[in-house]
């Protein structure tokens, strides 16, 4: 299993009008949000990500329909299937991630701790490798 990945649980207010969901940034979450993106519009087959973060925190949902994303941090890797938005994948810094096998007319949400700076990201899995294993 991947230590800075975990899948937090969103509370759900359901009543006859339907249901509402609320995420707070803070203590509950782990990390107060600066910036909120989402992704839609995929076309089939697409696969996104193929980077990694050297600080960034992000909670990752799918709001409509389903994708998987898969997290690397250097010696193991694990998919995850995200599919309900009551369900948010939580990825720390120091993890590789592709998102792959998104359904029509996906949407994914993404809270994320930092403003966007390109100088987080790691581009080359090469350079990122390198790194993971020299963590202590
Ligand atoms: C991640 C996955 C899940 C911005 O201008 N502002 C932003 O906040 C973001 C996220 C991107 N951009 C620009 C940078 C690129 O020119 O939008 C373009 C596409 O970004 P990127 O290729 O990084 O998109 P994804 O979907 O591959 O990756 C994104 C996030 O970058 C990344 O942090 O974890 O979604």
């Amino acid at each position: 299993r991947i230590e800075p990945c975990r899948i937090i649980k969103v509370p759900e207010i359901v009543d006859s009008r339907g249901s509402l969901s609320a995420i707070e940034g803070g203590e509950a979450l782990g990390f107060d949000f600066k910036r909120v993106y989402y992704l839609y519009n995929m076309p089939l087959g697409t696969v996104r990500g193929a980077h990694a973060h050297r600080n960034l925190q992000q909670l990752l949902l799918a709001m409509h329909g389903s994708f998987d994303v898969v997290v690397e941090d250097g010696s193991s890797k694990a998919t995850f299937h995200l599919d309900n938005p009551t369900y948010g994948l939580y990825i720390g810094p120091m993890v590789w991630r592709n998102l792959v096998n998104f359904s029509p007319e996906a949407v994914g949400l993404v809270l994320a701790s930092e403003h966007y700076d390109e100088a987080d990201y790691y581009r080359h899995y090469d350079d990122f490798l390198r790194d993971a294993r020299s963590l202590p």
